[in-house]
Parts: structure tokens; C-alpha cells; sequence
């Protein structure tokens, strides 16, 4: 049986062209900053960003958190999204280990917090509040179906932010899906944020590996952060290659990415008892309910998996499927037969 895994585009393995590339790696010692591969890897995120420097971590999860705890000390608050994956998915390990208050703001549907709200959070200097210091933005953003924020959103939270003293930071695990849905470069969803997070291994189908982006100053201070939590390595060369690859190659792709799970949501969407916002669906994440009394999310998910179409129920009525490198046109037309189905 042929598995349609769309479970996450975290599933998707390397490439050829990344298994060569990690064979033939020249490496180094990384905590003596001397791995060649680490160091091109890091050039190469900084000049994609536009920022003055980067530094490989080993996932998403661990560059949020070295840029929480760099930009943010004890008793410091962030705000961030209800919604966001810093604040649901991360075990809390700002507060964990930074002693980091999150003030978490609603989520609108668009992934974006409303400008209002956040100047509305901002602590006043009065000794019973924590400190306001950062405020945190997620592009594309998961929980709301890989929503794009735009430029000029970006534009507006920096400008808030600037006017309050607060630094910006980016989980921009998907940024590269962002800034092909929009046609845009990169650099302009990311020239608002003090500090960026992006994934290697998610659509861009490297086997490991996250970069934080920023200014000189602020990653050396998230070498530090790194290091503390234990994320110093040595000849990680051998994986900064395939990531060298992802940026090379897989980032104009994801455009096939988006249209297969365009084509997925209107076939979904024509499907009894599932009911989903096709102007939501801008990248390669489908979000959806499921509305029937005779079958919950979590059965539908287990009908599916026994058939090979694998995704994730994600609380309340909700399933989430991402199209993905090894999902092909032909396999969503399959998926979306599998689905009638099982829904008939
Ligand atoms: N997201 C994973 C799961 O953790 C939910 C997924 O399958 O989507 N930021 C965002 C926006 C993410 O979606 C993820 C992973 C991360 C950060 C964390 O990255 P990793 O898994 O590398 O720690």
C-alpha cells in the first residue's frame, strides 16, 4: 500500500542531491566555529535574510528558545499568540528555563494579533508589572492553516515596537512557504523582526537542522544561549550540507506544495460533513472540521490511516493535513478518493 503521509512536511526525508552533499561535507569543530559547512550554512541564512548573522541550531523548538532567552531576562514578559507554536507546543520552555512570562493575545484567523491588542498589552513602568520586552510573530502560522503575514503587517508590528522599545522576534519556521505564496523575498518578511527562526526540515526537506537569524551582537548572544541548553556541537558539517542543498534547491518548489493543498482543500471542501475556509489555505497546511454526529475527528483520522492516508486530528473537531516533497498530484487526487470513501 502506497502511504499518502500527510501528517506534517517535518516527515520529508533528504534528497539525493542532500545525501551526497552530506557525504562529501568538509567539517570542523563547531564550538571552535570552525566547521567549514556550518560556517557557509550560517553565510548563506544571514545573506537569504538579510541579516548580519546566523547560527545553526538543531530545531525549531531550540532556536525559538535561544532567542527567547536572549532577548528576554527572568520576570521579562513576551507577548505572543494564543495560538502560536512558542506558546502551545514548546512545553513552555521559555518560562521553564528562562523564567519568561508570556502574555499570550488572541490569534486572529489570519495568524495575525490585532495592533490594538498589543499596545493595549504593554506593561506600564509600575513595580507590580513584569517588563513588556518582546513581542512575538509566527509566519507562516500553523494553528491558523499556514497563514501568511504580510509585509505590511510586519512593517506595523516593528514600527508598535519600536515606539514601545520592544524587540520582535520571528518563528518563520515556514517564512521561505510565506515568501513564495506572496511572491515576495524573504528578506521583507523578515526585515522587521530583530530575530528569525527558520526550519530546514520542514518543506525544505533537510533531515535536521533550524536557523536563528539577526544582528552580529544578538547572535552572539544566542551562541551562548545555545550552548546552555546544550546545543554546542561539533562536526555538524555533515548536515549543514543537506541544509545548504535545501536553500539551493527546494525553496522555489514549495510552489507545488501550495497548489497541491489548494487542489486537496476544494476537494475536501466538497465533501459532506467537512467544513473548511478555502480563503484560508494560502500555503501548504490544510486545516479543517469535521461536522457529523456519527463520526468523530479522531476515527475519521484512524478510517484514513488504515487506508494509507495519514494526518493529525488537532483538538476539538479539528484535522490538519500538509502537503508535502514526497505527496504528489496524483497522490491527492488519491487521498481526496479515499476520503469519499470513507465519508460515503
Ligand atoms: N511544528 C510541528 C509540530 O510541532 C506541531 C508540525 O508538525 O507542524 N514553529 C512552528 C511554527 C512549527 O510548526 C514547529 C514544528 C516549530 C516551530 C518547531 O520546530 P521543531 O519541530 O524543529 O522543533
Amino acid at each position: 500500500m502506497r502511504v499518502i503521509d500527510l501528517r506534517s512536511d517535518t516527515i520529508t526525508r533528504p534528497t539525493p542531491a542532500m545525501r551526497e552533499a552530506m557525504a562529501r561535507a568538509e567539517v570542523g569543530d563547531d564550538v571552535f566555529g570552525e566547521d567549514p559547512t556550518v560556517n557557509r550554512l550560517q553565510a548563506m541564512a544571514a545573506e537569504r535574510l538579510g541579516k548580519e548573522a546566523a547560527l545553526f541550531v538543531a530545531s525549531g523548538t531550540m532556536g525559538n528558545l535561544v532567542c527567547l532567552l536572549s532577548h528576554c531576562g527572568r520576570g521579562d514578559e513576551m507577548i505572543v499568540g494564543d495560538q502560536a507554536h512558542t506558546y502551545i507546543y514548546e512545553q513552555g520552555g521559555s518560562a521553564a528555563l528562562g523564567g519568561i512570562h508570556p502574555r499570550p493575545l488572541p490569534n486572529q484567523p489570519d495568524g495575525t494579533i490585532r495592533l490594538q491588542d498589543i499596545e493595549a498589552a504593554i506593561r506600564a513602568d509600575n513595580e507590580h508589572f513584569p517588563r513588556t520586552r518582546l513581542i512575538c510573530l509566527e509566519n507562516t502560522h500553523n494553528r491558523c492553516g499556514g497563514a501568511v503575514l504580510t509585509p505590511e503587517y510586519m512593517q506595523a508590528v516593528g514600527e508598535l515596537a519600536r515606539r514601545h522599545g520592544l524587540a520582535v522576534h520571528l518563528d518563520g519556521a515556514r517564512i521561505f512557504n510565506a515568501a513564495v505564496a506572496l511572491g515576495v523575498d524573504v528578506k521583507e518578511l523578515a526585515t522587521d523582526a530583530d530575530s528569525v527562526t527558520f526550519c530546514l526540515s520542514k518543506g525544505l526537506a533537510a533531515p535536521v537542522g533550524s536557523l536563528v537569524c539577526g544582528s552580529r551582537e544578538f547572535i552572539a548572544k544566542a551562541r551562548r544561549a545555545r550552548k546552555v541548553v546544550g546545543g554546542g556541537w561539533r562536526q555538524a558539517g555533515v548536515i549543514a550540507a543537506a541544509g545548504i542543498v535545501a536553500l539551493e534547491q527546494m525553496v522555489e518548489r514549495l510552489a507545488e506544495d501550495h497548489a497541491n493543498a489548494r487542489r486537496l482543500a476544494e476537494g475536501l471542501a466538497a465533501l459532506p460533513g467537512i467544513v473548511l475556509d478555502l480563503a484560508r489555505v494560502q500555503t501548504d497546511i490544510v486545516i479543517f472540521e469535521l461536522q457529523r454526529e456519527d463520526m468523530t475527528p479522531e476515527e475519521l483520522a484512524r478510517r484514513l490511516w488504515e487506508r494509507g492516508v495519514w494526518l493529525l486530528t488537532i483538538g476539538g473537531r479539528r484535522l490538519r493535513a500538509v502537503t508535502n516533497y514526497h505527496v504528489t498530484a496524483e497522490d491527492v487526487e488519491r487521498a481526496l478518493e479515499i476520503f469519499a470513501e470513507v465519508l460515503a
